[in-house]
């Protein structure tokens, strides 16, 4: 047993079974760092295509406080700070409903009926997709829906050009400060650069450890729609974007000032300069005047809250704005602890560290790192108040964004957010459902217009302009179930908080989201049961009888699957506030009623009502298996049929090149670990670090594209920890190389909160603290115990026999 087991195991014995409010040890591990020995090249530019990514921009370290977000390239002669502001988006509102749609609506599912899906996917085409360019298949920056883009850099030009030696720099994960030193002419220079929240703004000390030795101009640019000048010892940039009608879209500005210690400071028409200082310590904020709110979406005082925070920040201290950062970050960060390995000193660069995992899959500290980055990378780009975390979290170097950095809603802004309630941050979870309770009004607007229903729908995408319309081609386009899925992150967030109030105000979404879909759902002519359509399995194509390749049908696995967890999510929240009207008894029977997962001839899990063989049988999307994960119809133990079928179409999938992109192979290892497949849980896990992260661990699409960052810090989560089948399981995909470890603060439903050491794969000492009372079942390799709860109190339930004790860790 290593020491630091040893001392955890010794304080447990001792207390027994009891419940008490003592804390557990805090198991120590060595730093979270990511860190370099070389800087990120700030004089490369940045490829002018949106869709290529800028290797020396992936090699920058991101810092955020959850709306500004700012990469920094720590280059020695001429520093490159990108900025990034999360309501930067181009575009505006915009009418996409197609009036064409509701009266075409009967023949597509005639047409389907009569098994004509060449026909039927050709109408959708042609009568059920967006009216207008949509997302401009997107490349929208200048089409109405719009683009998440760059705030433009922050450049600080040395005027010391001479050779440097003892480079390092580093993203402290435990602070989320980055620091950067390096020697030149036998001076030491430091820079230390923060994003702080409760001061909403970003931070950069730079010093010299011989007086007088800093001298630089900064300066800031953006590729477009910029106007710099100086007033009142600030530098100013700011512009207006395009709304994509040819008018004026949102408003922005940036202020930049400085304190300095010793030296000179003097601002010319564009650029900050400083000569011979001592130290100086550079004050940016940032802001535009977007607001979430539909149909207006503007009116931000976005002039006066820059100026704010600025003033603030240069009358405040550089260490009490470090501490304020600091605790405001470590509230949440600290929350949680995962260790893996004993080691406790880091001495390989990450860079390297990743490029060795290519051949060699046993560094655990890298695992450990991936993990709490995402972890880091949700609480710098999603606080409350904020937006929700885009395709790109809130980083973006360029114009046109892949994709736009939009919302897409038929995977990848719920893969963003499923580390949240389980790594102990479910207040970082809270913008999605602002963003989702924009969503209703529009998207009511187009249930009406394309389906003549009630409630509200959104389809694959949507941006922050309250876009609710299928996409501009029905092979993705026509993803009805975007809305449903939005919405179970809110049952998530009741499931682990138990908050009523919270339930409360949400219910009406889930109510109106239900609407939707007990109008939207159909008899099938055949056997009766209620299905969906026509529709897509996200993004995927079928060959049909005739040897056409076709998206649209009627009654997707994955629709079936996401209708039925909104209709449990919106039964058990009547349940919990005691509703029980005739509405929750039809859902009840409705979704009795539903067309269920069913079983191919060869045992996997169908794709679609029928047994359509797929064009690309390694496809990315893995929706029909979403009642595994995230959803709660397939498991293990409840549906032992379906889980099997579950897992021959997870392994088909690979066997068939699947999980090439980040995210799909981050939807792996929580599939896998939900299935109890702790290799092939840990075989995903690999596969993102081996092809899809980068060398500052974003992950990658590629392009970028943060969701698997995201996936992966809750996939590592579903293997130490799951609670979606009413018991707690412990340990459910355990990596053999994973033997020997410890975790604290990983979140259950019901309220509870655990903290694990395990040795050779078994838990030693478990601790449950439970926010809210109630029962608790803890599971471990099929074996339960269960125990009252009282709110409020920790609980040791394994101590002196150890039920698990006896159970092979094999
Ligand atoms: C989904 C995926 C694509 C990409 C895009 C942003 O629709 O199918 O692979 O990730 O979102």
């Amino acid at each position: 047993m290593n020491s630091k087991l040893y001392l955890l195991a010794c304080f447990c014995f001792t207390i027994a079974f009891t419940s008490c409010e003592q804390k557990a040890v805090e198991p120590q591990t060595f730093n979270m760092k990511l860190w370099y020995k070389e800087p990120a090249k700030a004089s490369v530019t940045d490829d002018p295509n949106g869709w290529n990514d800028d290797a020396e921009w992936l090699k920058g370290l991101p810092m955020g406080n959850g709306a500004f977000g700012a990469v920094v390239f720590g280059d020695v002669h001429k520093e490159r700070i990108q900025l990034n502001e999360e309501s930067m988006w181009s575009g505006s509102e915009n009418d996409n409903n197609n009036p064409d749609a509701f009266p075409a609506l009967g023949k597509i599912r005639e047409l389907l009926y009569e098994g004509k899906y060449k026909e039927a996917t050709e109408l959708t085409n042609a009568t059920q997709i967006c009216k207008g360019v949509g997302s401009g298949y997107g490349s929208g920056a200048n089409v109405p829906f719009g683009c998440f883009q760059t705030l433009g850099d922050l450049w600080i030009d040395f005027e010391n050009k001479q050779p440097y030696e003892n480079y390092h720099r580093e993203l402290d994960l435990e602070d989320a400060v980055s620091r950067i030193q390096y020697t030149q002419d036998g001076v030491n220079y430091t820079r230390e650069v923060f994003v702080s929240h409760p001061d909403q703004l970003m931070v950069i000390k730079l010093t010299a450890d011989q007086a007088g030795k800093l001298s630089f101009n900064s300066s800031m640019s953006r590729p477009e729609h910029a106007q710099i000048h100086v007033e009142n010892d600030q530098l100013i940039m700011e512009g207006t974007m395009t709304d994509g009608k040819e008018g004026e879209g949102l408003n922005y500005m940036v202020r930049l000032s400085a304190v300095n210690k010793n030296g000179d400071l003097s601002y010319t028409d564009d650029k900050l300069v400083v000569k011979n200082a001592d130290e100086v310590t550079l004050l940016l904020t940032a802001s535009t005047d977007y607001v979430l709110d539909y149909p207006k979406y503007k009116g931000r005082p976005y002039k006066d809250l820059t100026q704010t925070h600025l003033q603030n920040g240069k009358q405040t201290s550089y260490e009490d704005l470090l501490k304020r950062h600091v605790t405001d970050y470590q509230q949440y960060y600290k929350r949680v602890d995962l260790s893996l390995t004993s080691n406790l000193r880091d001495t390989i660069p990450t860079d390297v560290r990743l490029q060795n995992f290519k051949t060699s899959t046993t560094d655990l500290h890298l695992v450990e790192l991936l993990f709490q980055y995402g972890r880091y990378l949700l609480i710098s780009s999603s606080r409350p108040g904020t937006l929700p975390a885009n395709l790109q979290g809130i980083w973006a170097n360029k114009v046109q964004t892949p994709w736009n950095g939009d919302y897409h809603t038929d995977v990848n802004v719920q893969m963003n957010y499923w580390p949240a309630e389980t790594t102990n941050l479910g207040e970082m979870h809270l913008p999605l459902f602002d963003l989702t309770k924009t969503l209703q009004t529009p998207g009511s607007e187009t249930a009406k217009v394309h389906y003549n229903s009630d409630g509200w729908v959104v389809h694959p995408i949507t941006n922050v302009w309250g876009y609710t319309s299928p996409g501009e081609g029905a092979s993705w386009g026509m993803h009805v179930t975007g809305g449903a899925w939005l919405t179970s992150h809110i049952m998530e967030h009741y499931y682990f908080t138990l908050d009523k109030a919270f339930l409360k105000d949400t219910y009406p979404i889930l109510k109106t989201s239900t609407q939707f879909y007990m109008d939207w759902l159909v008899e099938d002519k055949l056997t009766s049961a209620l299905v969906s359509g026509p529709s897509v399995s996200p993004e995927n194509t079928f060959i049909a009888p005739d040897g056409s390749k076709c998206q649209i049908s009627m009654g997707p696995s994955h629709d079936q699957q996401v209708i039925w967890q909104l209709f449990k999510n919106f039964i058990d929240a009547s349940n919990a506030l005691e509703i029980d009207d005739e509405f929750v008894q039809q859902v009840t029977v409705a979704q009795e009623r539903l067309a269920k997962p069913k079983i191919g001839a060869d045992g996997r899990l169908m794709e679609w009502n029928e047994a359509f063989e797929e064009v690309e049988p390694g496809h990315r999307h893995i929706s029909h298996l979403f009642g595994l994960h995230p959803g709660y119809q397939i498991d293990v133990e409840e549906t032992p049929e379906l889980a099997a079928a579950a897992k021959k179409s997870l392994d088909f999938r690979i066997a068939n090149g699947g999980g090439h992109t980040g995210w799909s192979a981050a939807w792996l290892i929580n599939q896998y670990a939900r299935l109890g497949e702790a290799e092939n849980a840990l075989h995903g896990l690999e596969m993102v670090l081996q092809k899809s992260t980068n060398p500052n661990l974003f992950t990658s699409h590629p392009p970028f594209q943060i969701d698997a960052n995201f996936g992966t810090t809750a996939g590592i989560a579903e293997m130490l920890l799951q609670s979606q089948s009413g018991s707690i399981r412990l340990l459910p995909a355990l990596p053999k190389s994973w033997a020997n470890g410890s975790y604290k603060g990983l979140c259950a439903r019901g309220g509870f909160v655990v903290d694990i050491t395990w040795e050779a794969g078994i838990p030693v000492d478990v601790k449950v603290f439970s926010k809210e009372g109630g029962e608790c079942t803890l599971e471990f390799k099929g074996q339960k115990i269960t125990f009252d709860t009282e709110k409020g109190k920790a609980y040791f339930p394994i101590k002196e026999q150890n039920p698990f004790g006896a159970i092979s860790g094999e």
